[in-house]
């Protein structure tokens, strides 16, 4: 595995190159070009001022999050071929630059969703969290409002402020469109941009919903094995593969972590890894919040699901998920330096002793 971090390029993160490059197994990162809008072409010279950048802070690039899907694709409308095309053309570019790995959703309205950005913990760090009660009692409309203000200046994946002045209409796109119809048009785009990526080698990686399931009464799919393995077969390609995000799959306790990544085997092309503590595990006052990597600071065994990625031979990017807010930073949520960087060196030190522990 390669250990990576996720960065969203100089004019967005508060993180910067030289500070990732001082993380101890960190060589390489995972960006984006953060300001193009969704559904527009990426111009090979963006791409190569991105990689220039990176490499000249003794960095590489190990991947993309995110190519993001326009809501024309992931709606089926008469304009998908259009932007599919644009899609294509972004993947070529990303080939001819010889960046082989893109993660992206496909999912509706919102990217993930959490109902705080600031929950405090015992130990005096801040950290995202959802509870089933704050989603019922608010209108999708709202959702954005009731957040920003924990934003910290930043602008969240996902929750860019021009795409949720369009909330209300976005979900009038979505009126007739199930869960077979978003199957079905995410097939429609794996065919189309199969062949782009066979040429390049380019594997895609789907980042599962988060969380795990329907929310505001909308279509979810990447949210269990059936549903992945599903996916996969509908478009039998190497190059159609997975994100495996521990927190996102882990919302629904019902997902089996380990027997999840085992059953992907080949097909995980990149690994997002974090903790996450449950409160309340009961359906309806459901609340989880983000832990710190640990596994005894959270609901998951850590080591279980390294052990897991180890046994099916993974040797794609894996990058520490969420980090807390801790030691007074002040940061996009969940993509501070500090606790992504103890993850970081949490998960390199269980993967060396699980790596040691196989070659006696
Ligand atoms: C949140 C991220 C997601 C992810 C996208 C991939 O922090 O895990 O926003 O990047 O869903 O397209």
């Amino acid at each position: 595995m390669e250990m990576t971090l996720r960065w969203y390029g100089s004019r967005f993160d508060t993180v910067t190159l030289e500070q990732i490059r001082q993380i101890p197994g960190v060589r390489s990162v995972i960006t984006t070009l953060y300001d193009v809008p969704v559904g527009e072409a990426w111009k090979r010279e963006q791409i190569r001022a991105l990689k220039d950048e990176v490499e000249a802070a003794g960095l590489s690039i190990a991947g993309i999050e995110s190519v993001n899907v326009h809501d024309d694709i992931k709606v089926g409308t008469g304009r998908r071929d259009e932007y599919i095309d644009n899609y294509i053309e972004s993947l070529e570019n990303l080939g001819k630059e010889d960046i082989h790995m893109v993660c992206y959703n496909f999912m509706p309205v919102f990217d993930w969703t959490r109902t705080e950005l600031a929950r405090k913990r015992a130990d005096g760090s801040t950290v995202l969290a959802y509870t089933q009660k704050a989603v019922d009692a608010i209108v999708p409309e709202k959702m954005f409002d009731s957040i920003k203000g924990e934003m910290n200046g930043t602008v969240m994946p996902g929750w860019e402020p021009e795409r949720m002045e369009h909330v209300k209409e976005l979900f009038e796109m979505y009126r007739d469109v199930d869960e077979e119809r978003l199957f079905d048009n995410l097939k429609y785009f794996l065919e189309r941009i199969m062949p782009v990526c066979n040429k390049y080698d380019i594997r895609m990686a789907i980042h599962p919903d988060d969380p795990a399931w329907s929310v505001f009464g909308l279509p979810r799919i990447i949210i269990n094995k059936e549903n992945i393995l599903r996916m996969m077969k509908m478009v039998d390609d190497p190059h159609n593969g997975v994100t495996f995000c521990s927190g996102s799959y882990g919302t629904n306790l019902q997902n089996d972590l380990p027997d999840m990544i085992r059953s992907l085997k080949g097909r995980i092309h990149f690994a997002h890894v974090r903790n996450l503590s449950f409160i309340s595990k009961e359906p309806g006052s459901l609340d989880f919040e983000e832990a710190a990597h640990l596994s005894s600071d959270g609901t998951f065994d850590m080591y279980e699901i390294m052990k897991a990625l180890y046994d099916i031979g993974f040797d794609g990017p894996i990058r520490p998920d969420h980090g807390r807010m801790i030691w007074g930073e002040k940061a996009m949520p969940g993509y501070g330096l500090y606790d992504r960087a103890l993850g970081a060196a949490y998960l390199n030190g269980l993967w060396e002793a699980i790596c040691k522990s196989h070659s006696k």
